[in-house]
């Protein structure tokens, strides 16, 4: 196969010459052609079958165990400025970089095959969508690739209609994490990625472009590229509603965007437009409508059961790739928290010692077509997105952020999601549990100077008036025994109803120097275990604690210099002095 588009075929002549493969492979996204590739996989055991009975199509890799996760100290953004990427991205210089990835490709792909992969973000006839080709070593990649975009013939005949794509090179290299580099060329809408076959380090398509190189995009045309689920909700009367909300990774988008209504709920509808990354425009009406570009899900296994999120341990008993979970005796696979079967070997193939840690690593993760999802909206084919209601900001906090408050306004909903922070997870190499800055859930992902960021996002209030309303949650607080005061997962949806009714104008909320927050009578906590002194716990507002944080905030800020908009300054500044 090769292609019309000729600056692609230039390109696949460039890295071939660089890299010398065996031979090279056009992915046309066929059944037959996945099949294939997995088939290969067992054979050189990068992928081991599990039961085949009672999980079929099912199968496992094992990664290198210095590759289980994003590694952010390894990730560049490289432009010719370096106040371009700010305080927030790791920079290098484009030359230098190019130099370095080109003698690290050299010859890197000899005896190997190939893969070049087009694939599109975003559903194929959008005109939102946009599509990439990434070329990689990794037949891993190529049938995550076919999980989680659209990938295939459909894709180049999109890039040979429209003459642009993102330019992807991925090899797995040794596997050295010496010799691991996550590059990102906005300039030239390039990625090049080295040494790692993780997820979001080698799935070129997903925080690569559709986060990175798409925020640099989306900032030069006027729209978004956010880390943020989309979720569909239909109360009993038909009345529908999107929300889409920014956590950080392993925070809770996957479980909230195909969250199950709790019993009390009978007649409420959830369904899954997105669980990781959110493309929004304003419409003609100045409407924020979003797409998904995703096709698929790479959740996190551990923790899911039929409790937390029976949608996606439904999705995932068939067809599905596991990555670095243990298995039983009966060679299912097994994570901590399935409530289920019980593990014999761990993730890394050695027998089960609790000792050594957990059965499946902590960032242990599923791949699946959305198509799985028994409750996949179809308005996830939709080309023209979905209108957003509202936009939710969150984190793991284990104090001090309330259960849900609103931002007063679009400007100081900026402030609120800029002043984010939240406990590091295990989707990243390096300490968990420490509390970092992590601004709207992109400080791993934006691909450009976060001030510059903060200025393009309130540069929305000026283009439209008819905006989503800004809101935050915290499904995190715990008690002084790390007991969580929230029971989350389902019940997460009596939240989702407090800000669907702000959004309708139907409930009053009580105004503080925050933000506005519900009156504890106003979330429905009919069925729930939960006494009135925790739910007023969780509703509180520390004086002190909150004017120490929006101090912090504001020293995170003194980071950007003179790039930070005076706006974002002045609306800190505002609710400092309303703090008192
Ligand atoms: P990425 O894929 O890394 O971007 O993560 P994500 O934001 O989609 O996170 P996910 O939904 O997979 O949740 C990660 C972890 O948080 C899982 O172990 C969940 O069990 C846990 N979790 C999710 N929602 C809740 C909740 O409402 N309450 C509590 N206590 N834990 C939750
Ligand atoms: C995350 O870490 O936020 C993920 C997984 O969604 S990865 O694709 O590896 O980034
Ligand atoms: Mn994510």
């Amino acid at each position: 196969m090769t292609t019309q588009n000729e600056a692609l075929r230039q390109w696949i002549e460039e890295v071939t010459n660089l890299t010398t493969p065996e031979s090279v492979y056009w992915c046309d996204g066929s059944e037959e052609e996945y099949q294939r590739l997995i088939q290969e996989m067992l054979g050189t055991e990068t992928l081991l079958e599990l039961n085949q009975n009672t999980y079929p199509n099912c199968f496992l890799h094992r990664s290198d165990p210095t590759d289980v996760a994003r590694v952010e100290h390894l990730t560049f953004v490289c432009t010719e400025n370096r106040d371009d990427v700010g305080p927030n991205n790791h920079w290098m210089n484009p030359a230098e970089a190019h130099e370095k990835m080109t003698a690290l490709y050299a010859g890197c792909m000899k005896g190997r095959t190939m893969y070049v992969i087009p694939y599109c973000m975003g559903p194929i006839n959008s005109p939102y969508a946009r599509c990439g080709v990434e070329i990689t070593d990794s037949p891993y990649v190529a049938v995550n690739m076919r999980h989680m975009t659209r990938m295939g013939k459909d894709a180049l005949a999109r890039i040979e209609r429209e003459g642009q794509f993102v330019k992807g090179l991925h090899s797995i290299g040794e596997l050295d994490p010496e010799r691991r580099f996550i590059m990102h060329f906005p300039e030239e809408l390039l990625i090049q990625s080295y040494g790692s076959g993780y997820g979001g380090n080698a799935l070129l398509g997903k925080k690569c472009h559709a986060l990175r190189i798409a925020s640099w995009q989306a900032r030069q045309e006027g729209w978004l590229a956010e880390h943020m689920l989309i979720v569909e909700i239909e109360s009993p009367e038909g009345e529908k509603h999107y929300i889409a909300a920014a956590f950080p990774s392993a925070c809770g988008k996957t479980n909230l965007a195909m969250l199950i209504p709790p019993d009390s709920h009978k007649g409420w509808k959830i369904r899954t437009i997105g669980d990781d990354i959110a493309w929004l425009h304003l419409d003609a009406t100045g409407r924020l409508r979003a797409i998904n570009p995703e096709s698929g899900y790479f959740g996190v296994v551990p923790g899911t059961n039929e409790k937390t999120n029976k949608n996606a341990y439904d999705s995932i008993s068939h067809d599905t790739i596991f990555t670095n979970v243990g298995t039983t005796s009966e060679n299912e696979p097994w994570w901590e928290d399935k409530k289920n079967g019980e593990p014999s070997t761990d993730w890394k193939g050695n027998p089960y010692n609790p000792e050594n840690g957990p059965a499946a690593h902590p960032n242990s993760r599923f791949t699946v077509s959305a198509s799985q999802n028994p409750c996949y909206s179809p308005l996830a084919e939709d080309p023209a997105g979905v209108p957003i209601s509202a936009i939710v900001f969150g984190g793991r906090r284990r104090e001090l952020a309330p259960l849900v408050y609103q931002s007063k306004n679009w400007k100081h909903g900026v402030l609120v999601g800029a002043g984010c922070a939240s406990e590091t997870t295990a989707a990243a190499t390096g300490d968990v549990g420490v509390v970092r800055r992590d601004p709207m859930a992109m400080k791993p992902f934006c691909g450009y100077n976060f001030a510059d960021y903060w200025s393009h996002w309130l540069s929305f209030a000026e283009k439209s008036d008819n905006l989503p309303l800004i809101f935050h949650v915290n499904w995190f607080r715990q008690d002084s025994n790390d007991k969580f005061l929230w029971p989350g997962f389902g019940d997460n949806l009596r939240v989702l109803r407090w800000i669907i009714d702000r959004c309708e104008n139907r409930v009053d909320a009580r105004e503080t120097a925050i933000g506005y927050l519900p009156n504890p009578s106003d979330i429905d906590t009919a069925g729930l275990d939960i006494d009135s002194a925790t739910m007023d716990n969780l509703l509180h507002v520390d004086t002190d604690q909150w004017r120490e944080e929006i101090t912090t905030v504001g020293s995170y800020f003194d980071e950007y210099g003179d790039r930070l908009p005076g706006e974002l300054r002045a609306q800190q500044q505002k609710v400092l002095s309303a703090l008192g």
